[in-house]
């Protein structure tokens, strides 16, 4: 998510090498101000002169530039984004059966700054995760932390935002941490599980400066998703901007879930728990007339007062009587922490459990992933003999042998540094403090990278698709490769 600047001057850097011949015209900077819709930005090509979509696609390969593909037009240029979702690849086929003509103008986009750019070499096919190491980012800890992300203001600085569970925004810049937001006194942390829980950057924040957050708020007990926006001048986010597109209401003070993400599709991603309390008391996690329980997808952009947000024409219970257009997936009881993967668009989630068993899970549209008729793979109502069909089963399960208690959910890591982790899904648990790998690919047994800090409440990510862990009183760590 560079300013649109970077990006053209990345593209127009790029272009030459790329099919080359007569198309290398010019491109108005202001064309791409869109791009970063699709991406928190990343290297980018541009190629013109049209071709059949397997020739353009080849050319994208040669450039490294690998994965699948989206479509997009910008005034009077087709944008072309790779490494964006499957089903978006279908759409772009659909609509150019033939390819393009030759006439068209085509932009090709690496879509995403966590994609590595060739300098880590892939692990051997079937190569199992190996353990990393822990390195603090700097002497400061931080109380609760739950979020960290990238924060695109300094273009070609590492500048990344970090959460603090009681309501404050930060902006580390240089290493330097600076308050950018503190709404305090609008967040409820009556439970220990409310409070400011998550934070995303809108994928056109270059243009609009806007950031999407997720609270909990009392009188009436709810959570409220809300956008706000930076102020123009400096790093800091205007307390008085806010528009709330969402409340949901919460009938306990717990499983708060609350992830924003956005999709490589543009849309507004969000997890919510079950309402909380013990065991789902109200059914809320099979019940498709409530958001509560659910991966829900919205689309935010444009939001006003009058029309806070839409729903998706292809979600999956659009027009079913009873049911709730915004729901995505359901089935959920506490979807602590998820996020896609940059390379293929997957959307991974840690589902925290009743009193026995962990998941992750990879949430698929209109799947159900079974609670509270299963617990990760075992019955929960009842205890036995629970009907399973239709439940979509979690990538992997564990228990609470060890002292572990509830999963964190991490990140597929797509950075550069730590070839040991290369193409694998990192989590934790809260209260072991063990991190866990399994390759995205093909998961199989899932591997400990490292011994973490117990209260692991969350893991982050920096501009390059770096990874970090976060724990209640203590320092951000990267993790890294072990020393030699
Ligand atoms: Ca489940």
């Amino acid at each position: 998510m560079r300013p649109p600047r970077i990006v053209a001057a990345l593209v127009l850097g790029l272009a030459v090498g790329l099919l080359g011949g007569d198309a290398r015209a010019q491109v108005p900077s202001g064309t791409f101000a869109s791009i970063p819709t699709y991406s928190s930005s990343g290297q980018a090509a541009v190629v013109f002169g049209g071709g059949s979509v397997d020739q353009l696609k080849t050319a994208a390969r040669g450039a490294n530039a690998g994965g699948v593909w989206a479509q997009d037009r910008i005034g009077a240029f087709e944008l072309l984004v790779i490494d964006a979702p499957a089903f978006l690849e279908e759409a772009f086929r659909a609509r150019f059966p033939s390819g393009l003509a030759t006439s068209t103008a085509v932009t090709l986009i690496r879509a995403n700054s966590a994609i590595p750019p060739t300098t880590t070499p892939p692990p051997p096919a079937g190569a199992a995760p190996r353990p990393v190491a822990l390195e603090a980012t700097s002497e400061r800890t931080w109380q609760r932390p739950v979020e960290m992300g990238p924060y695109p203001i300094v273009a070609g600085n590492s500048t990344y935002f970090v959460l603090e569970q009681d309501g404050a925004v930060w902006a580390v810049e240089g290493g330097v941490p600076s308050r950018i937001l503190d709404i305090s006194d609008r967040i409820s942390r009556a439970s220990e599980e409310e409070g400011l829980l998550s934070m995303a950057v809108d994928p056109d924040f270059g243009r609009n400066r806007h950031v999407w957050i997720y609270y909990a708020a009392a009188n009436p007990r709810r959570t409220v998703l809300a956008r706000f926006t930076r102020n123009a001048s400096d790093l800091t986010i205007d307390r008085n901007s806010e528009l709330v597109v969402l409340e949901v209401p919460q009938p306990f003070g717990n499983h708060k879930g609350g992830a924003i993400r956005f999709g490589g599709d543009g849309m507004l991603y969000l997890g919510l728990g079950d309402g909380g309390s013990s065991g789902d008391p109200q059914g809320n996690g099979q019940s498709v007339g409530t958001l509560l329980g659910k991966i829900i997808r919205i689309d935010v952009r444009g939001a006003t007062t009058a029309q806070r947000y839409t729903v998706p024409a292809d979600n999956p219970f659009v027009g079913q009587s009873g049911a709730r257009g915004e729901i995505w997936a359901y089935g959920l009881r506490n979807p602590w922490r998820m996020a896609f993967d940059p390379v293929g668009g997957a959307l991974w989630a840690g589902d925290v459990g009743q009193g026995a068993v962990e998941e992750v899970d990879i949430v698929q549209r209109g799947a159900n992933y079974g609670w509270s008729v299963v617990e990760g793979g075992s019955c929960y109502k009842p205890a036995s003999g629970c009907d399973r069909t239709g439940l979509t089963s979690p990538v992997l399960t564990y228990d609470h042998a060890g002292g572990r208690c509830s999963i964190t959910g991490g990140y597929v890591y797509r950075g550069t540094k730590v070839p040991e982790i290369a193409g694998a899904y990192i989590y934790g648990d809260l209260c072991s403090g063990e991190i866990w790998a399994v390759r995205a690919d093909s998961p199989g047994t899932p591997v400990r990278i490292a011994s973490g800090p117990k209260s692991l409440t969350s893991f982050g990510i920096d501009p390059a698709g770096e990874l970090y862990v976060l724990a209640i009183g203590q320092p951000i760590r990267r993790l890294v490769s072990p020393a030699q």
